[in-house]
């Protein structure tokens, strides 16, 4: 099947996609991006997306002009168009094209947008029985609240995690955990629910912030506060969160059992809550 795309402000076929071998983000790892969820053909928290590209616009001074004009609208066509029931929208801004050089200054472009559709088996396996995690020195940079494309530390980490039969890398700097790789990390001990504040040394996860409401409507106290390994390790319960794979338990990290090693009560009641905004 052909598959329709977004190329800038039109919709095209995938093969009418042309990126200039000069492009900064091809070159550079210059540019941001988002993934959104989408559930029985609709977009979950499409605006909240869309404001956090925004925000990493800002933050790495790319200029947005009227890029997000109609951007919503146009992804929503796609995602019909591809007939997409369960999957996920990919939007990328570049910073654009200019004769390559560290500084953008000479840049008269205007930036490269690309998004894309993928149809996608909902991961009800490992939400339903945990995962399996490694702890992995967290080597990224310093603005970790920005979705750039350069995603080398989270690349290798990710591996790592693959290579030792592993979903996931727990990321830490020094002794405390950050985040995953494209997760946040939650543990709960004595019925208190902890992740690491919204700082920027972790990406503000739509799931993650969704995850923190829930806790409030229900009646769980949540702290955002930096907890370190062995906090983590003694843990009674522990998951994470992302797009689509929406809260998904932790059983293990490297040899340590988390609680009983299989999804906790806490963790599974969120997990009914959640279900509930996204059927
Ligand atoms: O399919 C993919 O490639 C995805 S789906 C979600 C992500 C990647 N990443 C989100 C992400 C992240 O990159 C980091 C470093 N931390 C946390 C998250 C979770 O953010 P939300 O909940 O907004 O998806």
């Amino acid at each position: 099947m052909v598959q329709t795309v977004l190329f800038n402000n039109e919709i095209v076929s995938r093969k009418e996609v042309k990126i200039d071998l000069e492009d900064r983000g091809y070159q550079f790892g210059d540019g941001i991006y988002e993934v959104i969820g989408v559930y029985n053909t609709k977009t979950f928290k499409m605006a909240e997306h869309l404001k956090r590209l925004e925000r990493s616009a800002k933050e790495l001074r790319i200029t947005l002009g009227n890029i997000l004009e109609g951007l919503e609208a146009n992804l929503e066509k796609l995602i019909a168009l591809n007939g997409i029931n369960d999957g996920i929208v990919y939007v990328q801004v570049s910073r654009g094209v200019a004769p390559r050089a560290h500084q953008f200054s000479q840049l008269e472009a205007l930036p490269v947008v690309i998004a894309y559709t993928r149809e996608m088996e909902r991961p009800i396996e490992i939400q339903e029985k945990g995962v399996n995690c490694l702890l992995t020195e967290d080597i990224r940079w310093l603005r970790c609240d920005v979705k750039t494309l350069n995603l080398l530390g989270s690349v290798l980490a990710k591996q790592k995690a693959i290579d030792n039969s592993c979903y996931e890398s727990i990321l830490h700097r020094e002794n405390v955990v950050t985040e995953g790789t494209a997760t946040n990390v939650f543990i709960i001990k004595n019925q208190i629910v902890y992740t690491h504040p919204a700082d920027n040394f972790i990406l503000n996860g739509i799931t993650r912030s969704t995850v923190i409401d829930l806790c409030k409507e229900e009646g769980i106290k949540v702290v955002e506060e930096k907890f370190d390994k062995q906090q983590l390790l003694q843990a009674d319960e522990g998951f994470l969160t992302g797009t689509f794979i929406d809260i998904v338990p932790i059983n293990k990290i490297e040899e340590t059992v988390l609680g009983k090693g299989e999804p906790g009560r806490i963790t599974e009641y969120l997990q009914r809550k959640f279900n509930r905004l996204i059927n």
